[in-house]
């Protein structure tokens, strides 16, 4: 008798008409087949999957390009696919159950001829947690497989976990033949399942990450009381040994990898790592918000990653403990066979291939690397790696940030008054747009927890379990906001960010323990200049001033734009986020 697991594969394999199966085991000998099998055997565009870097100064490392049109997530061809339209709620693309499969099933059939099936056993989350899941991905391409051993924990032991149930998360994947007129990210989080085609790009493709881990897990988050969010997980620790542990939820491409693994520019701090993108957080028997990471790996973007900004992931890259490391879409030194993004280490080389492999001409003013390109790496090898990083009962959890790209308006840092002014405060974040997801980059788009591409149903639905959440525990953490990218009047930084945002983490976890001041202002409460710790900074009282400030004449265009992004969830709005809208309004207003 064959079991659910095998049954299901073999109804994808009919469809989907493989040459032949491979089911894989997450060994380390069978990566080094599968860089083979990318090197040697599959194409993308007429090109290899995989190119080996030079060895000496990369080791274990990889080079990957894309398909060109296929190098960032398509939100507007990712779908929530609930029984009913207002489940998915206007913060999803919403197709029938029925209908999406049968479109699916058309675009699938005989979609891996010629092409072998990788059958994919993972768990996000330690197999010990009670909070883990047993998942099997298809996919029909190496670079994914390979991808997916690097950030889940594959191994042919999942498939004995799984047995003889049917309820394990299920993913089907295929790159078909990447065309973005057929290209789509569907997920139907009844069935814990996930279907897409036409995409082999990161978020659209390793369908563990933000398919099940944000999208499907939000909604299991919504009926069994926990939350799945896009957040960093990070422990700080103070002179004194003691550490605190923090969850900071930011849109992508502002900054949550970078603040996972900083090196801390004050002496005696120092940041240790559990999670640079996804977070489950679950109340614990005392009460308490515990995290983990489901995650065992980074898929990190690389422009303005370097030894300056980043040095711990630069280690982590050059790290030689797990095979293998893989770029996308980098620019490559031709001489050194060395990959290269805007803001590394070095200048750019006279010999550059940019992103798509053509000759980089430096004067086009186009960059070499994708403005999207990443590096996909374990996070066994970061030196900043917690020793609670494989606790399954996960860490109890302090403090909880939102931050988000603001040039304008957003101080430094805010503390909320209370759990639910915290929960209006993620309602109303917001940022202006990276190169992350297919859209124009630069414009202001409310994102709500950095949650909008992410929340698998309808996010007024989400805002009132984030308040029942609050209610639920013993001590809630305390929220704040933050906001590294305020500018002046000629668009510099007014802050230095990186490792310098530890002084900002230095307040917040003073205020946790209530050893920091602050002024009180109609958005919260924020640091006088003399409580930001500045010893060993050179930076002005006046920029100080400007990062802090708060001029509520300048918060009237922006109330009136919150009131119309909360007006767009309709009646379903909780009435309390609508409470707090009215106090910032009265007292702005
Ligand atoms: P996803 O992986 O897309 O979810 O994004 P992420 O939030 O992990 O993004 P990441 O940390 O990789 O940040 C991307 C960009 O933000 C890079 O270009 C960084 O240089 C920039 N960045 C990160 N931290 C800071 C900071 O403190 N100040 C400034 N000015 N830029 C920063
Ligand atoms: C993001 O876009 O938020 C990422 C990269 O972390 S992806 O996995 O592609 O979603
Ligand atoms: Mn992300």
């Amino acid at each position: 008798m064959p079991t659910p697991l095998e049954k299901w594969v073999h109804q994808q394999a009919e469809l989907t008409k493989p040459d032949r199966i491979h089911w894989c085991d997450g060994s380390e000998e069978e990566a080094r087949w599968l860089m083979k099998v990318g090197m040697e055997q599959e194409k993308i565009n007429g090109s290899p999957v995989f190119y080996l870097l030079n060895q000496n100064t990369w080791p274990h490392a990889y080079l990957h390009r894309s398909h060109p049109t296929d190098v960032a997530r398509t939100e507007h061809l990712t779908y929530v696919c609930h029984p009913d339209k207002e489940t998915a709620g206007p913060n999803n693309n919403w197709m029938e159950p029925e209908k999406a499969k049968k479109m699916l099933t058309n675009l699938s059939n005989g979609c891996m001829r010629g092409r072998i099936m990788y059958v994919l056993p993972y768990m996000m989350g330690h197999p010990d947690s009670p909070f883990a899941k047993a998942c099997v991905q298809i996919t029909d391409i190496s670079y994914v497989a390979v991808s997916m051993r690097i950030m889940t924990r594959m191994s042919k032991k999942v498939i004995k976990k799984i047995g003889n149930r049917d309820d394990f998360v299920k993913g089907l994947h295929s790159v078909g033949d990447f065309n973005p007129e057929k290209r789509f990210i569907m997920h139907f989080p009844d069935e814990h399942f996930v279907w897409s085609i036409g995409s082999g790009y990161g978020g659209n493709a390793l369908l563990g990450k933000k398919c099940f881990s944000l999208r499907i897990a939000s909604w299991l988050g919504y009926n069994e009381s926990w939350l799945a969010e896009h957040m960093v997980i990070m422990g700080i620790e103070d002179p004194e040994g003691n550490i605190t542990y923090v969850t900071a939820a930011m849109p992508s491409a502002c900054g949550k990898t970078n603040l996972a693994m900083m090196e801390s520019a004050l002496p005696g701090y120092r940041v240790w790592t559990i999670g640079d993108d996804i977070a489950w957080l679950n109340i614990g028997p005392d009460g308490n918000l515990y995290a983990i990471n489901p995650e065992i790996g980074f898929f990190g973007v690389a422009p303005g990653t370097s030894s300056k900004t980043n040095p711990n992931m630069v280690k982590t890259l050059k790290g030689q403990n797990f095979y293998p490391t893989l770029f996308t879409n980098t620019a490559l030194n031709i001489q050194t066979n060395e990959p290269w993004w805007e803001g590394f280490d070095v200048p750019a080389g006279d010999n550059m291939a940019d992103w798509q492999g053509k000759a980089w001409v430096p004067s086009s003013n186009k960059p070499a690397a994708h403005p999207n390109s990443r590096f996909t790496v374990s996070i066994y090898n970061t030196p900043t790696l917690s020793r609670e990083f494989d606790n399954p009962k996960g860490v109890p959890i302090s403090a909880i940030i939102f931050g988000g790209r603001r040039s304008k308006l957003l101080p430094l840092v805010v503390e909320a008054f209370s759990w639910q002014h915290g929960v209006f405060i993620g309602t109303r974040s917001g940022s202006e747009t990276t190169a992350a997801a297919d859209h124009q980059v630069g414009v202001l788009r409310r994102d709500p927890m950095a949650m909008l591409p992410f929340c698998g149903y309808n996010m007024a639905d989400y805002f009132r379990h984030w308040l029942r959440m609050g209610s639920k525990m013993k001590n809630p953490p305390k929220i704040f906001s933050v906001n590294w990218f305020r500018t002046d009047e000629d668009g510099n930084f007014l802050w230095p960010g990186f490792g310098e945002n530890i002084r900002v983490l230095k307040w917040i976890i003073d205020r946790i323990n209530n050893r920091a001041g602050g002024r009180e202002t109609p958005i919260g409460i924020v640091p006088r200049p003399e409580d930001i710790e500045t010893s060993g900074i050179d930076i002005s009282k006046e920029k100080l001033e400007k990062l802090l400030s708060v001029d509520t004449r300048e918060w009237k265009d922006e109330i009136q734009d919150i009131k119309k992004f909360l007006d767009s969830f309709g009646r379903k709005m909780p009435s309390e986020i609508l409470a707090e809208y009215q106090k910032l309004y009265n007292q702005c207003v």
